[in-house]
């Protein structure tokens, strides 16, 4: 078979197959997956709040996030259990936005993403703290659905889509990291889709 080497020669199918880690396949379709139930959120009580290692702890209203600068990702999303979605398009606060507000101590290392109903997830802080995380509000030019994470999610496109909690309520900056509510049930922590670091 012929070698090609330059994009422009290459049937688009070839393409888009270099954008899929292995055992992943390419869906259509905006599943839905979480543990529990969708929760019921009341926007009047409901807060954002930053802590742990930081100067000065920090709450945020949801017209505060929306006061914040909003911002497009578009980005390719992976699923550990199997599929794959291109193109997502999220619109949101960035983590790079919200941490201008945020003097965090230099002990921090890690950050743990807090949601809804006691769900956790953590993150380096120097993979949290990337160009491409958003806390998203908007999904494909709409609000998020609630089964979505509405009213707000984190987008970590670059990690197995578990990381990306939904209906996140706040951060906490730490020295060490703490496992999450998934990779305590077996996950692999790093999460890498292109080194398949589906289960610990
Ligand atoms: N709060 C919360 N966020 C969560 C989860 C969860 O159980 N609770 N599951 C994760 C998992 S396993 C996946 S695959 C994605 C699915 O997001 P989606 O339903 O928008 O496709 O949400 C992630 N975020
Ligand atoms: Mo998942």
């Amino acid at each position: 078979m012929a070698k090609l080497s330059t994009t422009r020669d290459r049937p688009a199918g070839d393409i888009a197959r270099e954008r899929i880690p292995p055992g992943q396949v390419v869906t259509l379709k905006f599943p839905v997956l979480h543990h529990g139930s969708v929760p019921s959120i009341d926007l009047a009580s409901w807060d954002f709040q930053v802590f742990g290692l930081v100067q000065q702890p920090l709450r945020l209203t949801y017209d505060d996030i929306l006061a914040l600068p909003r911002e497009r990702v578009v980005a390719d999303i992976h699923c550990v259990t199997g599929w794959s979605k291109l193109d997502t398009e999220w619109e949101g606060v960035k983590f790079r936005e919200l941490v201008q507000h945020i003097d965090v101590l230099p002990q921090a290392r890690f950050v743990e993403v807090r949601a809804e109903a006691g769900f956790t997830t953590s993150l380096p802080l120097d993979v949290i703290d990337d160009d491409d995380v958003l806390l998203a509000y908007i999904y494909d030019g709409a609000p998020l659905t609630p089964e979505h994470g509405w009213p707000l999610r984190l987008v970590v496109p670059k990690k197995y889509f578990w990381k990306s909690a939904k209906w996140v309520r706040g951060l906490e900056f730490m020295a060490r990291d703490r496992l999450g509510f998934w990779e305590r049930n077996g996950y692999n922590n790093s999460a890498d889709p292109w080194k398949e670091e589906r289960y610990a």
